[in-house]
């Protein structure tokens, strides 16, 4: 039989990196895995959802380039509703180009990812030392295994990804389909209680299964939550299975 997972409490013991800490306080204060992914493309939709499931989120994922009216007034509204309800900020910009590059797209153009994102996402694609380009005081989550159908990351892929990150004291975990290294945090996107997947190759499990099967940390949840009829009732739905999945595996 399986050993039994390590509590937050105790992954917040073995992590150094001041946002990983905070993630899992925030974890543990609320009771919440859940991260809301807000793929929507205006501003104040992202507003209106962030102030209504905030509380019942750890972190809310953005992709602030499928943004049709971004302002730094919007970011700056965020920032307070984040503080305000207690969650964090992960741009999920999956990073995929040499390290010169991803620096000018993480500090310079129009988002300035570098002035507001606690989390960011990043490919290790370009080898280990394009990571070397982020802020110490954000927090890098690299992709070491995709949720899609016919992904490339491989098994192979996977533990050359894991080797990187675990090199790396900016990389707090991963995201990923299937278990991890304790020293580094597991997070699950394609997670959805209403569908298997889409016609454009995305893949769905339960909160149930990704707790069970591969004991993940954080849950993403997208179109679950914010297509849904009243995501309130989602956030909160989604946040219970994700805490009762969680503890039935300690
Ligand atoms: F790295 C990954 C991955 O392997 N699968 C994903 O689905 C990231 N994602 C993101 O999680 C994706 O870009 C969406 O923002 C989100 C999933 O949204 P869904 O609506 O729940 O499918």
């Amino acid at each position: 039989s399986k050993k039994p997972r390590l509590k937050y409490e105790e992954k917040k013991e073995l992590q150094e990196h001041p946002v990983a800490k905070k993630l899992l306080s925030i974890a543990i204060e609320k009771k919440s895995n859940l991260i809301a992914s807000l793929d929507v493309t205006q501003t104040s939709e992202i507003l209106d959802l962030a102030k209504k499931i905030g509380d019942y989120v750890v972190a809310i994922k953005l992709h602030t380039d499928i943004l049709t009216d971004f302002s730094v007034d919007y970011i700056n509204e965020l920032k307070s509703i984040a503080q305000e309800k207690n969650f964090l900020l992960f741009e999920d910009r999956k990073f995929g180009d040499i390290g010169n590059t991803q620096q000018l797209q993480f500090e310079q153009g129009v988002y300035k990812i570098s002035d507001w994102a606690d989390l960011i996402t990043s490919h290790v694609i370009a080898g280990e030392n394009s990571l070397n380009v982020f802020s110490e005081n954000i927090g890098v989550v690299t992709i070491a295994e995709m949720s899609s159908k016919g992904t490339l990351t491989d098994v192979t892929y996977k533990q050359k990804a894991i080797q990187i990150s675990e090199k790396n004291s900016k990389v707090i975990g991963c995201v990923a389909q299937s278990s991890l290294p304790d020293s580094l945090l597991l997070f699950t996107p394609g997670v959805n209680l209403d569908s298997k997947g889409d016609s454009k190759g995305q893949q769905f499990n339960t909160p149930e299964k990704v707790f069970r099967e591969y004991y993940t940390d954080f849950i993403i949840v997208g179109r679950g939550i914010y297509k849904s009829a009243n995501p309130v009732e989602e956030a909160q739905k989604y946040r219970e299975e994700g805490w009762r999945s969680y503890e039935a595996t300690l």
